[in-house]
């Protein structure tokens, strides 16, 4: 791909000020749940998406409304990104609301699985979410077999499968894949190689010098892009995209970030034994807003005086206030906490809703 005809040229003032704006926005998410659970108004565990907001934003940027994704542990904000600039709030937009994953990360009633579970084990059919299974990497072969119904019914959407590095050395990865392939579906893999699979390093699951190098075993593209550039990412993604919605097959996504925190907030105490404090430094000081708001200003869409105002990057959860984010992220974001704060638990008679067969 030459850099005149890269997709992101084709996007104008407005898309811009969107992708920062998700940005902002899939970064409060994250900080604002750390600070609910330290005040002690929330409970469960946390998978911190912080400094890989430009994978989720960028990937999901030039998708198509009935495009499918399967988000992990690690996206949670690819659940409301989803469609995002079709209007934040509205709500025949393909993507879930910030109040309803608010109730799911809560664990309330009116999260869509009705609190059956938590954190990424949510999906929607009608608005083309595959629901997460715990099994690392089991989310493939499911959108494999989406993508294979969606094509012999005539449809050329595609589907978008987020995956950390760790997940790669799982067999169904491969056989996923594979599967794929040979069927030329519209698959695509994201790969999240943020270094990490919780205490393991990347060298201890893959033995290519890059993740994407796996994609040659299956004889489809493996392309590599830079997970703190959001323009990077959907560049290739869109390269991707454009390639399975031909009818070419699927494609592998490598984008290559940092997992700034924990494998989830009960490690971080851990984490900072087990990794190299230089190695925590280095891979943080790419902070993909920053990065994105220098292009804009570099590009002349931001004043160096607006890329200041709002000063959410190099900070950690705890050094945030609502100050760094601009006030409809902090507005969104506060609606969907409020909402699910007031939000009732599950009666109890439902708990076997959905599990077993009631008889006719
Ligand atoms: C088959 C399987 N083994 C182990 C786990 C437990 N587990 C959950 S996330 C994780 C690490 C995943 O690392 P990676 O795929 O790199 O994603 P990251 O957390 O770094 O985003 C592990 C070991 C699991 N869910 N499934
Ligand atoms: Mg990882």
């Amino acid at each position: 791909m030459d850099a005149k005809s890269a997709p992101h040229r084709k996007l104008d003032l407005d898309d811009h000020r969107e992708i920062l704006a998700q940005l902002y926005l899939a970064r409060y998410f994250d900080i604002r749940l750390n600070k609910e659970k330290k005040r002690g108004r929330l409970r469960g565990t946390l998978y911190s998406s912080h400094n890989q907001e430009a994978i989720l934003v960028g990937s999901l940027y030039g998708l198509r409304p009935d495009d499918w994704i399967s988000p992990v542990h690690r996206d949670m904000p690819a659940f409301f990104l989803k469609d995002c600039k079709a209007g934040w709030r509205n709500e025949d937009r393909m993507g879930l609301s910030i109040k309803e994953i608010c109730a799911q990360v809560w664990g309330k009633v009116d999260s869509p699985g009705r609190a059956r579970d938590n954190w990424s084990h949510v999906g929607s059919r009608d608005k083309h979410i595959l629901h997460s299974t715990s099994m690392l990497a089991g989310t493939i072969p499911v959108a494999a077999g989406v993508m294979l119904a969606d094509r012999l019914d005539g449809r050329d959407t595609v589907v978008l499968t987020f995956n950390g590095e760790g997940s790669t050395a799982q067999g169904v990865f491969h056989e996923a894949i594979n599967f794929a392939a040979v069927h030329k579906l519209p698959v695509i893999t994201i790969i999240e190689n943020n270094q990490w699979a919780f205490g393991t390093p990347v060298h201890l699951e893959v033995p290519t010098k890059h993740v994407a190098d796996r994609a040659k075993g299956y004889g489809i593209p493996g392309l590599i892009a830079d997970g703190q550039d959001v323009l990077d990412v959907y560049d290739k993604v869109m390269e991707a995209v454009e390639w399975a919605r031909a009818g070419k097959g699927p494609s592998i996504v490598e984008c290559k970030t940092f997992r700034a925190y924990g494998h989830g907030d009960h490690d971080d105490d851990r984490a900072a034994k087990y990794r190299d404090a230089d190695q925590v430094k280095e891979g943080r000081s790419r902070d993909p807003i920053h990065i994105f708001k220098q292009y804009m200003v570099e590009n002349g869409m931001l004043t160096e005086e607006d890329a200041q105002k709002y000063p959410a990057e190099f900070k950690t959860a705890m050094q945030f206030t609502d100050h760094d984010f601009p006030p409809d992220v902090v507005d969104y974001m506060t609606e969907g906490v409020e909402f699910a704060l007031k939000s009732e638990l599950p009666p109890e008679d439902e708990a076997a809703m959905w599990v077993f067969r009631e008889d006719d």
